[in-house]
């Protein structure tokens, strides 16, 4: 096999976002551009060499080519062995899964999430290390170094891998192991879950579902979990064949882009009792019930107040993790339980050290992820499998299960704006100036709500002291109401501006309000003190969840 090694000059703009480098398509298309960021990836992670990597992604226009040009540089960095899935397809929770059974040294995983895909759409890649987990900061600001000065690459000159079926072969000296994505980690929800109880739900006719896999990766998994293993209901998978461009559509599990499973759910007669989204590499997820939504960090809050009723959690929960953005609701649950609850930056990587410290059970974020100790990702179909697991348990509706939680524990209103696409210099420039006057805050009043804390939230890693400064503004008022300013690391056009507000009461006569209703006074507050609708000349946001 003929090793070449080809010229390159760097890119400026490979730095790893929230979540790896996510770009356009297009973008990633620029000759030597995917493969200079591969290779600072090799680089980094030295010792893959003589080891296992994990490879897979969410099926979205270009992982087929990205995967079989991965492939050849993995050959010609030495690396020992690949398992790939089938058709190139692996979900980022399987990827977690995988490299921690197989205790390979990091996987690959081709994705930009929930953002579209296509042609014109956005593509990703990203890098999680030997505990499963996203690559830390350390090892991404590493990658980007060399990525800035990258000379050469090299490649194995050799022809494509036949993907299409489970197979093993060897490019050179690397053995190529393409498995089924779905099978290794069916078995370990198996473990967790107790199966048979939810099945009864199923056989019995008391539950019917419907999961909207968004013509994302779940579609394998959610097919072979509840429709084979569980039995659910005819149709209890919609939108279950990958596509490359997601049929058009955004793979974002939220009321705004799962617009089928919502109207079938809010549709009186015949409606499934259950419902539930993932997003295009299946780490998200939403859960709804008939005509009502739960919010991700409410989701959140009931996991942590009933996890001890499931087989896999039987053990109990030893502390809990929410990101900064993420509503308060799990930190009422830690309080009486007497378990400690870490508030974290945005990014999954920042509960890795919590979890392998074996500091933390559970942990989630607002932005519609939420996970446990069973791998070092969020895991869409494992929160479907909770709540699904607590419904067989309690013998209650969706809705029920969460006005009994806000009865005991109150109710945290939350919602996010975003405003997107936004010109960066003025976004960055509004952040800039926010930072600068956010300590004078401290004291003003706005009819009802008096601040008491204001600052740009820093976090010393517990385990490691690692520090990770400037992670978003936050507001706090006297009230126990809280409102969170960051920009997102997400996004892949221009600048997107998060505006996070969330109101607790614990009165069970005002559950009942509609959220925007509930946090009308605190939206104004927002925008009295970022002035974002006349500074960006916009009338509302682009999305709310
Ligand atoms: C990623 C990260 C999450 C983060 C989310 C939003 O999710 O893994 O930890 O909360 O992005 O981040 P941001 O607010 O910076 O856009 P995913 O599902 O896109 O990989």
């Amino acid at each position: 096999m003929k090793i070449n090694t080809i010229k390159t000059k760097a890119f400026p703009d490979q730095k790893p976002g929230t979540s790896g480098l996510r770009k356009k398509v297009t973008h990633f298309q620029q000759q030597h551009y995917l493969e200079n960021f591969v290779q600072a990836i090799f680089n980094v992670a030295s010792n893959l060499k003589d080891g296992l990597l994990i490879l897979g992604g969410d099926g979205r226009y270009y992982n087929s080519h990205a995967i079989q040009v991965i492939l050849k540089m993995a050959a010609a960095n030495g690396v020992k062995h690949i398992m790939v899935g089938e058709n190139g397809l692996l979900s980022t929770p399987a990827v977690s899964h995988l490299i921690r059974k197989y205790q390979a040294i990091g996987g690959i995983i081709l994705s930009a999430s929930h953002n579209p895909g296509g042609p014109d759409g956005d593509f990703g890649i990203k890098f999680n290390i030997a505990n499963g987990g996203p690559a830390p900061t350390s090892f991404t600001d590493a990658v980007y170094d060399i990525s800035q000065n990258i000379t050469e690459y090299k490649i194995a000159e050799t022809k494509d891998i036949n993907l299409e079926q489970q197979d093993t072969c060897y490019m050179g000296a690397m053995k190529i192991t393409v498995i089924n994505s779905v099978t290794d980690y069916a078995g370990l929800m198996e473990e967790l879950f107790d199966f048979p109880k939810i099945k009864s739900l199923f056989t019995s006719g008391r539950l019917s579902m419907c999961f909207d896999a968004m013509h994302a990766v779940t579609g394998p998994y959610a097919k072979e979990i509840f429709s084979k293993r569980l039995c659910a209901n005819v149709g209890a998978v919609i939108n279950g064949i990958p596509l490359e461009d997601f049929a058009g559509g955004h793979p974002d599990p939220n009321l705004a882009h799962a617009t089928e499973l919502v109207s079938r759910l809010n549709a009186s007669a015949s409606a499934p009792d259950f419902g539930a989204a993932s997003d295009g590499d299946g780490d998200r997820n939403m859960i709804i019930g008939q005509n009502f939504f739960v919010n991700p960090s409410d989701s959140l809050a009931v996991m942590a107040a009933n996890a001890h009723l499931l087989p896999g959690y039987k053990q109990g929960v030893r502390g809990v993790a929410r990101s900064l953005p993420t509503s308060r609701a799990v930190d009422k649950v830690a309080e009486s339980m007497g378990i400690d609850c870490y508030e974290t930056p945005t990014g999954w990587k920042y509960f890795g050290n919590l979890l392998d410290d074996n500091r933390i059970t559970l942990c989630g974020e607002e932005s519609f992820g939420s996970g446990s100790d069973h791998i070092r990702e969020k895991d869409g179909i494992w929160a479907v499998l909770f709540w699904l697991n607590l419904i067989a348990i309690k013998q209650q509706s969706v809705e029920n299960i969460m006005r009994s939680h806000w009865l005991r524990y109150g109710r945290h209103y939350y919602t996010r704006h975003d405003y997107e696409a936004l010109d960066s210099a003025q976004a960055d420039k509004l952040i800039k100036e926010l930072r600068a006057q956010i300590t004078s805050l401290i004291g003003n009043n706005y009819t009802g709500y008096k601040i008491v804390l204001c600052d740009d939230f820093s976090y010393i890693d517990p385990v490691d002291g690692s520090v990770a400064e400037n992670q978003g503004l936050r507001i706090l008022f006297d009230n126990d109401s809280r409102i969170v300013f960051r920009l997102s690391g997400t996004g892949t056009e221009g600048a997107t501006l998060r505006v996070y507000i969330e109101r607790y009461i614990s009165d069970p006569a005002q559950h009942d309000l509609e959220t925007q209703t509930a946090l009308s006074g605190l939206i104004k507050i927002a925008n009295s003190i970022s002035n974002i609708k006349q500074r960006f000349n916009r009338d509302a946001p682009d999305v709310i969840t």
